[in-house]
């Protein structure tokens, strides 16, 4: 969709506003960016060493090759390969921080949280060969939690949840060589490989990195998912509402934004202080009215049902409203600008992780230790300030979306009665034709929700059954897709299920780290059918996607075996053997490939065949 920025009215409303204002947002610097470096677009330059930085000529008239003899081919896969790094980075040290904190916990080092899970607990200690007969929570919280920590530099030859992967799956993996064996190690040989005159085959570089991101899906992010669900409860469904208008003209508006659930968890807590509220009242608000944003809104979302302000490029459009007193962010996904906009208002933008730093951000560095006083601290500031709340400058629009959200895979099974065998009969049976899953974020190359909410749509019509996490299930909580009277959009079979359950056609299983939800699901299928995930009638897509953790999310998924569509472009167009291997050769080594296909109806319909190709496979 040309010349719009969203199909999002409240986006619109506030960028409205944002020009009338004459501030700038993403929209503005991505025009200003125009036209955008064409090597970089088909990543043909490599700064990886100082003889560079070199760029191939991708019209064949100049250089054809780097100063140390690189050839697009070499430079396109090791610059793919980092970015699979960065994002298999990111997520996996994420999961670190939430399994470190379980640590202290459990070691009684951290006191403000606790195990709120206890069944999920045992069941992970199990799956880690820890006993638990008579074992106290503690004793095995710690015992689990060294043994995860663990996973990041094993030496044993593989990491643990594969062996939740179907027998067949595994055995590919080992016959190509890319089995994750641990999971920072994936990350450091990835950087290792693409050093100057390490690794220079184009091959053998993508496998690695198909191999690096499996150490993130099945390592990191899983990890980051399971003890999350550990420490703060597994998601059942819950109600909320979505979109900028759920913040409130009468309350202090804290809007927390990042990934970790640790700091928002205790946000959480802290807002329902009543010493706080009544300190808010005090200075003339109604109250505090805490929101989220982004990835660790999907965590609050899913566990307690706190509204979720918007997805991506909505974060400079909350500050715009002029009704936030605070940002909060830890970690991943926030834009530098948010600093200069903020100081555009009364708005405090307040960084806590001393991983990320930020221009024009206040930092109250946010220690597990004394987590519950941080987060009290960080309220205190967002009340104090909301006397500098300039009302004239207030536009919220109404926007608020009803949605439910909160399907963990122990959330699916409990509405199917306990087991898969009832969403393998609807599969079977045709009322459900297959499944995708929608993922990632906003993207200014796209109007903003239009590939999410129109890809959606489209399969559910043709009754698919779409799970989503990340920006992709705000969208669709924004477009009234989370909700069972969805079920009317759905083709008769979805729809007749959606009603049977109580379930919406469009399933919010939680943040990007929580795409691990839906391999396990995808695993427990193949398994409970006796095939590999690459036979079932399943797809994956990125409709939106921005960020290089996507990079790693759509290479783990490949390598476990699932179609994956992209609907922006990924920098590997200068080669030809890389985006061939990607999108051709991968089928045979691997079962899943990539396509990339930015319309999104056109889109849906290779989802569609892709899905019919293998339920003729499977004979059903
Ligand atoms: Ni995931 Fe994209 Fe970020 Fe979440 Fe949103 S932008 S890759 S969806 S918040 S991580």
């Amino acid at each position: 969709m040309k010349g719009t920025s969203s199909i999002d009215p409240a986006s619109l409303q506030m960028l409205k506003v944002a020009r009338d204002g004459g501030l700038e947002t993403a929209w503005d610097r991505y025009l200003a960016q125009q036209p955008q470096c064409g090597f970089g677009e088909l990543g043909l330059c490599c700064r990886n060493c100082n003889m560079g930085p070199c760029r191939i000529d991708p019209f064949g008239d100049g250089p054809q090759k780097g100063v140390c003899g690189a050839t697009g081919d070499i430079i396109v896969a090791r610059n793919l390969l980092r970015m699979i790094a960065a994002g298999a980075a990111a997520h996996s040290d994420h999961g670190r921080d939430i399994i470190e904190t379980l640590r202290g916990v459990a070691a009684g080092e951290i006191k403000d949280y606790t195990i709120k899970d206890e069944n999920k607990l045992k069941a992970l200690a199990r799956e880690f060969g820890i006993s638990t007969e008579g074992e106290t929570v503690q004793t095995i919280a710690e015992k689990l939690a060294e043994a995860a920590l663990e996973e990041f530099g094993t030496r044993k030859g593989y990491l643990q949840a594969i062996d939740r992967v179907p027998p067949k799956r595994k055995e590919i993996w080992e016959k190509l060589g890319i089995m994750p064996r641990g999971i920072d190690r994936e990350v450091v040989e990835a950087m290792h490989r693409t050093h100057f005159g390490v690794d220079n085959d184009p091959a053998n570089l993508i496998l690695h990195g198909l191999r690096c991101s499996l150490s993130d899906g099945w390592g990191g992010s899983l990890l980051a998912t399971e003890f999350s669900d550990v420490l703060f409860g597994t998601p059942r469904p819950v109600r909320g509402r979505s979109n900028l208008g759920v913040l409130s003209k009468e309350a202090v508006n804290i809007l927390v934004h990042g990934h970790e659930p640790i700091l928002s968890e205790m946000l959480v807590e802290a807002a329902k202080d009543p010493g706080l509220i009544s300190a808010a009242r005090a200075k003339g608000a109604s109250g505090i009215n805490l929101v989220g944003m982004c990835c660790t809104g999907n965590e609050i979302l899913m566990r307690h049902g706190i509204p979720v302000a918007g997805n991506f490029l909505q974060q400079e459009l909350a500050v715009i409203t002029g009704a936030l007193e605070a940002v909060v962010v830890d970690v991943q996904c926030i834009m530098p600008a948010l600093g200069q906009l903020a100081a555009c208002y009364h708005t405090k933008f307040i960084s806590t992780s001393p991983k990320a730093k930020f221009p024009g951000a206040i930092h109250i560095p946010f220690d597990e230790h004394n987590a519950l006083e941080t987060a009290r601290e960080i309220i205190r500031q967002a009340i104090e300030n909301y006397p500098n709340r300039d009302k004239n400058r207030v536009f919220i629009p109404e926007e608020a979306t009803a949605y439910v959200a909160g399907f963990s895979v122990e959330a699916i099974l409990s509405a199917l009665g306990g087991t898969l065998i009832p969403l393998i009969e609807a599969v079977k049976n045709k009322k459900i034709r297959g499944i995708a899953a929608l993922v990632g974020c906003n993207n200014p190359k796209v109007t903003q929700d239009y590939n999410h909410v129109n890809m959606a749509k489209a399969l559910i019509a043709r009754d698919v059954l779409v799970v989503e996490t990340g920006c992709a299930a705000i969208a669709s909580a924004k477009a009234g897709l989370l909700l069972p009277e969805a079920a009317e959009l759905a083709g008769a079979g979805l729809a007749e299920v959606c009603r049977a359950l109580g379930v919406p056609p469009v399933l919010h299983m939680g943040s990007c780290v929580d795409i691990s939800r839906i391999l396990t699901v995808a695993a427990a299928l193949a398994r409970e059918l006796g095939v590999d995930i690459a036979d079932l009638p399943v797809a994956g897509s990125a409709p939106e996607w921005m960020s290089e953790k996507a990079v790693s999310i759509g290479a783990y998924v490949v390598a476990s075996g699932i179609f994956t569509v992209l609907g922006t472009v990924p920098p590997v167009l200068g080669s030809n053997v890389v985006a061939d291997l990607l999108t051709k050769q991968a089928k045979d080594l691997v079962g899943g490939y990539f396509a990339v296909e930015t319309d999104p109806f056109k889109a849906a319909e290779l989802i569609i065949a892709h899905i019919d190709e293998k339920r003729a496979a499977l004979g059903i």
